[in-house]
């Protein structure tokens, strides 16, 4: 039996559904969820329970305006969903323990490193993004309605940098291509997230800016921001989010770093790259952490300059 038929013969006998994103939501992961909440009612008449490890910031509701998220494990599931998860390490522990006692399991999503950890596994690796997937997966089965064409393309168009990166492919242009010839409005809003930011989000750039240090001949640009950084500037880590893709943007910059402080000695750090001949997945892998060739994560703990030292080293292997 194909994933999709398995997927229709589970789900028709279900009562109660989960949906599982992954710990630091993203775009796609809410936007994954959030369509798949749309499909699951259009296609069974059947409610789900979307579960978060936190709640989305205001920058990731205002393209995905949605409000039934839960963070608690209250209940018991026939069926648990994750989307854009790569492994059971990505969920949150709250999520982890629903997940684990849910009767039947699928794992819907597109990292290459994924660990195929569900009783049915649907993983498109390499696609641009988790919403790519599950469109190609349910074409046949939903009727596009504005929310759910809004939730795609935002879970597209934010996963693989605005189409730039090597995952957006003919194919994941050809689904945005439907998608905005049903609803060409779906494109408004996202000037405002790219091209224009508030004072804070200017000081916390202008601060990250002078903080920068280069590695290699400046093929590696590394940003620093501690906790007292955000403070200073009034606005939150997920403020500066975007700074690492400046500084993949300087001329020259073959790895980009940004790292900003979590907790005391916890640092949150980003990798971008813009050349399709290098990995940061692989950089992050050394540090147990994940994501896709030209853009990952990963989390250090200690202090700064022995994490960056480490970081600097395991990107300078990946530049060879
Ligand atoms: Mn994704």
């Amino acid at each position: 039996m194909n994933f999709l038929t398995q997927f229709q013969e589970t789900l028709k006998n279900a009562e109660n559904i989960a949906i599982f994103t992954h710990k630091n939501n993203d775009h796609d992961c809410i936007c994954s969820a959030v369509a798949l909440q749309i499909i699951i009612e259009q296609m069974f008449g059947k409610k789900s329970t979307i579960f978060v490890d936190k709640m989305p910031t205001e920058a990731i509701l205002c393209f995905c305006p949605h409000k039934n998220f839960s963070v608690t494990a209250l209940k018991e599931f026939d069926v648990g969903i994750t989307v854009d998860c790569a492994g059971l390490n990505l969920l949150c522990d709250e999520s982890l323990k629903v997940f684990q006692r849910c009767k039947t399991t699928f794992n819907i999503d597109h990292h290459k490193d994924n660990t195929d950890f569900a009783t049915f596994n649907y993983v498109k690796r390499g696609f641009s993004s988790c919403c790519e997937v599950l469109f190609w997966l349910f074409e046949k089965h939903f009727s596009l309605t504005f929310a759910l064409a809004k939730a795609f393309y935002t879970g597209i168009l934010m996963d693989c940098g605005m189409f730039c990166y090597s995952s957006a492919n003919s194919k994941t242009l050809l689904c945005a291509s439907k998608i905005l010839k049903a609803f060409p409005e779906v494109k408004e809003g996202f000037f405002v997230c790219f091209g224009v930011a508030g004072f804070e989000n200017f000081s916390i750039t202008k601060k990250a800016f002078e903080s920068v240090r280069f590695y290699e001949n400046r093929q590696i640009a590394v940003s620093i921001l501690r906790k007292s950084d955000f403070e200073e500037c009034g606005c939150k880590r997920e403020d500066g989010k975007f700074i690492v893709s400046y500084l993949q943007n300087i001329a020259g910059v073959k790895i980009a770093i940004s790292i900003s402080e979590d907790d005391k000695n916890e640092w949150r750090i980003s990798l971008r790259t813009p050349c399709h001949d290098i990995d940061v997945s692989k950089i992050a892998h050394k540090f147990n952490g994940g994501g896709h060739k030209q853009a990952s994560g990963l989390t250090l703990k200690g202090e700064l300059e022995k994490a960056l030292k480490a970081l600097v080293l395991e990107s300078k292997k990946e530049l060879k």
